[in-house]
């Protein structure tokens, strides 16, 4: 781009089981950002509104049965429906904050069975590669302990468990830029360590391109 182009924002992704605070977290970060007056924006994955994103919820709320590969394909192609979005996004200098992305997709289906790391991948690679992955640990105990697991889809003990299993697997990349979040503080500290993270990534991402994830 020109001289003039203008810096891009970055991406900043929130990953964690169930009842670690991702969304509480992720509003809160959106809007620490732009009280600091950095242009950000939250996104979330499955991202429901779009028509795929309904199939998908359909799923979720156990209103339809979907074979397992066909509903790992729906969750990436969910993701890839609104990738020029997300560029266009971060183009204009803005930062996303994105709830879930494809460690989730990769870390829910792998613990199915039949399906390995590498296969659940793949749809996914190539994809805008995050600047930070936070990942907000809590153990199943501090889980259980804030409350019952709703109604959908996934939301057991022992699925939760094996997922935080996959998670570990994923956090050994070295190509992703993990950070680990004791999800177990109260929401403020929680707060102060996510933003410090952030405020260092963005800072980061302005003086490089966007990558592609698992490429
Ligand atoms: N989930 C989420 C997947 O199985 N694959 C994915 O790619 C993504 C992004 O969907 F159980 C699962 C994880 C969770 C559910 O719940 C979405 P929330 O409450 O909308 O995050």
């Amino acid at each position: 781009g020109g001289a003039m182009a203008a810096k891009r924002g970055a991406l900043i992704v929130l990953e964690g089981v169930d009842k670690a605070g991702k969304t509480t977290q992720c509003n809160k970060l959106v809007q620490a950002l732009q009280q600091s007056g950095r242009p950000a924006e939250m996104m979330r994955f499955p991202d429901r509104t779009t028509t795929i994103g309904q199939l998908i919820s359909s799923y979720l709320e156990k209103r339809t049965e979907l074979e397992d590969h066909a509903v790992h394909l729906l969750f990436s192609a969910n993701r890839w429906e609104l990738v020029p979005s997300m560029k266009r996004k971060l183009e204009q200098g803005i930062t996303l904050v994105v709830d879930r992305y494809a460690f989730s997709g990769v870390a829910f289906t792998s613990v199915k069975p039949g399906f390995c790391l590498d296969w659940c991948m793949k749809p996914d690679v190539g994809l805008p590669k995050p600047d930070l992955v936070m990942f907000l640990q809590l153990s199943s105990a501090e889980a259980a302990r804030r409350g019952h697991f709703g109604e959908e889809r996934y939301e057991t003990s022992d699925f939760q468990k094996a997922v935080q299993q996959k998670f570990e697997q994923l956090m050994k990349d070295e190509s992703v830029n993990w950070q680990v979040i004791d999800a177990s503080q109260d929401v403020e500290s929680v707060h102060l360590d996510i933003v410090g993270h952030s405020h260092g990534a963005i800072r980061l991402a302005q003086d490089v391109p966007l990558g592609e994830l698992w490429k």
